[in-house]
């Protein structure tokens, strides 16, 4: 059958070729030169004798007069280029020494000689065709598989999508029931936790009432130099922290004003209506003390109302009274150790003041203070929640991650339905075909960049030379031109470029036997164009008979 077929097409290019016609006439407007009739120029303006055709004189606007001669600007010649493709070129080139037509006919004065390439020229464009032939006929094999796949695809997404909004129905009465088991649990807990906290903050308050006592109490028989149980305006005077107009002394004024108006005052009057009002200024009177030994050279006196604070390991001369108080304190508000009572030597030396500071300076003294610190954190910490606080708190536990891993699983539901609505929601081709490359990337690398496509997702750019990545747009929607609606796709909203618009990426398709990235350019600024091979941009191939017919002629 196909032999029979070059055969006739064989006949059929013979006798065409063998039409008598003027020279550069294509066979098929051979019938408007007809050498029995004056020749008509193509735009109808005139009439001429036949003689006039190719007589290297333009007689015709169109030119149609001389279709064979460079006379007529404008004119076209015909190469038949037999074995090749026919060819029209402008007659101007006619015999101006090139070759033009692969059949040499263009240069028929002789001046010049064309070889007749056209048989080379047609085996080489058959041989093009038919390997684009075959890449079209793997591709289109491979295309109807994609298709296939693509559509059971969709299917199997529409029914896991239907199972899984029956799920969430279920899922959502789940949480629903989860979160009524938690509130219920929480609501005794929140209870038991709050008496026992608020139990906890109460005897906080306490410990700090009886600490703020303690340290008035201090105070007090700080204050009161002469032991009589009554502070009165002269122990008042002579410490300069009651100097509030800082003249350098403590006048009668001030010395009354720290005392409420009274002359003297004894320890309940102290605490409730005088320490209030000096707390926040005041210093152990042995601080003052020693403050004026640092600035006098020579202690001339004993200090006169108390000795200077009490540090362990260093014994010292002391107040018994105050001394009691500050063992008291320190045991109950975890103040700095007081030492024992056997310390309570008299130690009259002059290096006093030298042992404080080495002792502060001691790694002692910083163990003691460490020590003392963590007692009092310890202290302040809230003590555990006794055993039916720890059973409620263990149930509404419990009931949180119930609801918790409820909640989980209704949420991992709603992102698996969210990506099924979202793949369903997405054109995937007339029959499917491109979900092939749905979940898949692309790279391709040129001298600078290596480019990335991810079908239907993204697309993006990364320097070779190292780097961050640049987004070049986000899946927007197909672009081809007109019908050819799937011959394009538009990636948009890419990183914003400079002084110019955000970047996005357009992708050419066009018939592979496999998925690629043949090309990436950048026609425009921040406007990039990506070349894709793929089978499913492979149409059905032609029919080779018409092909072996097109080939002959
Ligand atoms: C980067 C790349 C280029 C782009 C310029 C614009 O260098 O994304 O492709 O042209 O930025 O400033």
């Amino acid at each position: 059958m196909k032999y029979q077929l070059f055969i006739l097409c064989c006949l059929v290019s013979l006798c065409l070729a063998t039409i008598p016609r003027p020279r550069g006439v294509a066979i098929s407007m051979a019938s408007f030169y007809r050498p029995d009739v004056p020749f008509r120029c193509r735009d109808g303006s005139k009439e001429i004798p036949f003689e006039y055709v190719n007589d290297d004189y333009c007689d015709c606007p169109d030119g149609t007069d001389e279709p064979g001669t460079s006379a007529c600007p404008g004119g076209k010649f015909h190469c038949t280029n037999a074995g090749f493709r026919p060819l029209n070129i402008l007659s101007s080139r006619v015999n101006d020494g090139i070759c033009d037509c692969c059949d040499g006919t263009d240069e028929w004065d002789g001046n010049i000689d064309c070889v007749n390439n056209c048989k080379e020229l047609g085996k080489k464009m058959r041989e093009e065709a038919d390997r684009i032939r075959q890449l079209q006929e793997e591709g289109y094999k491979l295309k109807q598989k994609f298709i296939e796949e693509g559509k059971q695809a969709k299917e199997q997404k529409k029914a896991e999508l239907e199972q899984l909004e029956k799920n969430k129905i279920e899922l959502e009465a789940v949480k629903t029931e989860m979160e009524g088991k938690k509130t219920e649990a929480e609501a005794p807990e929140k209870e038991a936790k709050d008496k026992h906290e608020q139990a906890w903050n109460e005897e906080l308050e306490r410990r700090n009432a009886e600490k703020e006592r303690l340290r008035a109490e201090i105070a007090f028989a700080e204050l009161d130099a002469n032991k009589d149980n009554k502070i009165s305006l002269s122990e008042i005077k002579g410490l300069s922290m009651f100097d509030v107009d800082s003249n350098g002394e403590v006048s009668d004024d001030e010395a009354k004003e720290h005392l409420e108006g009274e002359e003297e005052v004894d320890q309940d009057h102290f605490i409730l209506k005088v320490w209030p009002n000096i707390k926040q200024f005041y210093k152990s009177p042995d601080s003052e003390e020693q403050a004026k030994g640092d600035n006098q050279e020579v202690t001339t006196e004993p200090p006169e109302v108390l000795p200077p604070p009490l540090r362990p390991g260093f014994p010292r001369h002391r107040n018994p009274a105050v001394e009691r108080q500050r063992q008291l304190f320190a045991k109950r508000a975890s103040l700095p150790d007081s030492p024992t009572p056997h310390d309570d030597v008299v130690d009259d030396d002059n290096d006093d003041d030298d042992d404080d500071d080495e002792y502060e300076d001691s790694e002692e003294y910083e163990e003691n203070k460490t020590e003392d610190n963590k007692d009092q954190q310890e202290e302040d910490k809230m003590p555990d929640y006794d055993e039916a606080t720890k059973a409620l708190i263990a149930a509404a536990d419990e009931a949180r991650q119930q609801f918790n891993d409820a909640d989980a699983k209704l949420k991992e539901t709603e992102n698996q339905i969210r990506d099924l609505q979202s793949y369903l929601g997405t054109d995937y081709g007339p029959n499917e075909e491109y979900s092939v490359l749905k979940g898949n990337c692309y790279e391709y690398t040129d001298r600078e960049y290596t480019y990335k496509l991810c079908a239907f997702d993204r697309a993006t750019q990364r320097p070779k030379s190292g780097g961050s990545e640049t987004s070049l747009g986000n899946w927007g929607k197909w672009d081809g031109p007109g019908e050819d609606k799937y011959a394009a796709q538009k990636y948009e909203n890419g990183q914003s470029c400079w002084n110019g618009p955000n970047r996005s990426v357009k992708v050419y398709f066009k018939c592979g036997t496999e998925h690629k990235v043949t090309s990436a350019s950048e026609p425009s600024r921040c406007e990039y164009a990506f070349g894709f091979e793929t089978p499913t941009h492979c149409t059905a191939p032609p029919t080779r008979s018409a092909d072996d017919v097109h080939d002959e002629l």
